[in-house]
This record gives C-alpha cells, structure tokens and sequence, in this order.
C-alpha cells in the first residue's frame, strides 16, 4: 500500500497556520485524496489538557517538565499517526516538535540539542511548510492573546530558533498574501509533494 504524506506548518505566530491547515484539508477532501487533520499541542487528552491549562496560566508547570509535556503530547499519537500514514493517509499538522523546541530554547538556560532530545525518532516530516510574516504585517492580522509565550520580545527569540532548525525538506513560504493566494501557492505544493513520498520509508526525526 502506497504511504501517505506527512506534511507540517509551522511559522510566525498569526502566520496563518491553522486557516491554511483547514483550506489545504479542504482541498485534499475534495480531491478524494484521504487526509486527517492534527494539531499540536492536542489539548484533548489528559496529556493536553495539562498543557492547555499551562498555556492559559491557570497553572504553572517547571519549564523542563512543561517541555516533555509537550514532546510527550507528540508522542502518545504516534501510533495513530503511523497507522494512518501507512494505510495511505495524508497528515496535515499544525505545529511539531520545531515549534516545542524554538519555544523552550527560548527561555533561559536551555540549548538548542537539550531541547531535541524528548522528540528525537518521532515520524520526520516529509514537508514543512514555514510560513513567515513579518512582525508589522502580523500585527495587522490582530494582537496577541492572554496565553502564556504570548509577548513580543520571546517571540522574537523564538523565530531565531526557528531558523537554526531548518532543514533541506523545510520550504519557506511567504505569507503575507490573501487568505486565497496562499492556499493556492500551498495546495499546489502539498499536491506535487504526495506522490513523491508513496514508496519511501517514513524517517526518524533527528536521528
Ligand atoms: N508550543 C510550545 O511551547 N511547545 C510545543 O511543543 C508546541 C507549541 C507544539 C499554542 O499554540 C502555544 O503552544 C504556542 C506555541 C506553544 N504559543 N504561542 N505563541 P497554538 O498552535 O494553539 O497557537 P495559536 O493560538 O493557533 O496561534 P498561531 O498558531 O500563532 O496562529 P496561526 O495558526 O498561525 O494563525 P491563524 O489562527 O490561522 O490566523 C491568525 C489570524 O489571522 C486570524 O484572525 C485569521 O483570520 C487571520 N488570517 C489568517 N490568514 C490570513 C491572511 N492570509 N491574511 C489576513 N489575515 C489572515
Ligand atoms: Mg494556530
């Protein structure tokens, strides 16, 4: 059975990410081409909802423990993943463990390779899609929020580490177009990428 692709957004905060993971599922439903939907953190198990109530300051969790948290979330669906993608189902993620480690090697007195630790050999992805947005253009699109990581200074730390992440199977997409022009540059992308993956064993991310 030919495998499906794994595909991962990941990129500046109100880069889109979430709007583009929804239109490209769209997409593929309506090409009848199986896709499923994840996002991380996944606040729906036990695991999330320990996280959810960290990221909305109810409760405050060691900065350590807090990321293996967060790898942990990443692993307890693992499984699910592996089944799917191997039955020929195309994953669309919404953040992965990029986002886990440029969040925690952001704070202070943790380093890049400590933080990759927790999340080496989860499925690698097949695509990143890094959508980046420029700080003015995102503050159009809106303020932050009340969670935690929330401030511009950490953000900003935070994008740094992004890019000491890259890799060759990253591409960085501009996003600072219409809601309509970035699915369109996206969706032709994440097409022409699905069938290159059909034969290839999934990797081990970071190994
Ligand atoms: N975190 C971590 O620390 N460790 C980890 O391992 C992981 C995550 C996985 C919650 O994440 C926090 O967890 C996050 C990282 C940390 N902390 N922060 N910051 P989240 O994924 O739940 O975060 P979010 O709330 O979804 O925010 P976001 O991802 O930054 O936003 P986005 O998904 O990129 O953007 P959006 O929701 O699609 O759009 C934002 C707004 O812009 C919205 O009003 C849209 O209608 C609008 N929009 C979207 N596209 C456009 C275009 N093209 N033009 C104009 N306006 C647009
Ligand atoms: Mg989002």
């Amino acid at each position: 059975m030919d495998r499906g692709a794994l595909i991962v957004f990941e990129g500046c905060d109100h880069s889109g990410k979430t709007t583009q993971c929804k239109r490209l599922v769209e997409l593929l439903e309506q090409k009848r081409i199986p896709v499923q939907q994840f996002r991380f953190p996944d606040r729906t198990t036990a695991i999330g909802q320990m996280i959810n109530s960290y990221l909305s300051n109810k409760q405050d969790i060691e900065d350590h423990a807090v990321h293996l948290l967060f790898s942990a979330n990443r692993w307890e669906l693992v499984p699910k993943m592996k089944v799917l993608l191997e039955a020929g189902t195309t994953l669309i993620v919404d953040r992965y463990a990029y986002s886990g480690v440029s969040f925690t090697a952001a704070k202070e007195g943790f380093s890049i390779d400590w933080c990759k630790q927790p999340d080496c050999g989860l499925p690698r992805p097949d695509l990143v899609l890094y959508l980046n947005l420029r700080p003015d253009a995102a503050a159009k699109r809106g303020n932050f929020g009340n969670e935690r990581y929330e401030q511009t200074d950490f953000q900003a730390k935070v994008m740094k580490n992004f890019h000491l992440l890259k890799e060759s199977y990253w591409k960085e997409i501009d996003a600072d177009k219409t809601e309509d022009d970035l699915a369109a540059e996206l969706g032709e992308i994440v097409l022409n990428c699905i069938p290159t993956v059909r034969e290839r064993p999934i990797e081990k991310l970071w190994c």
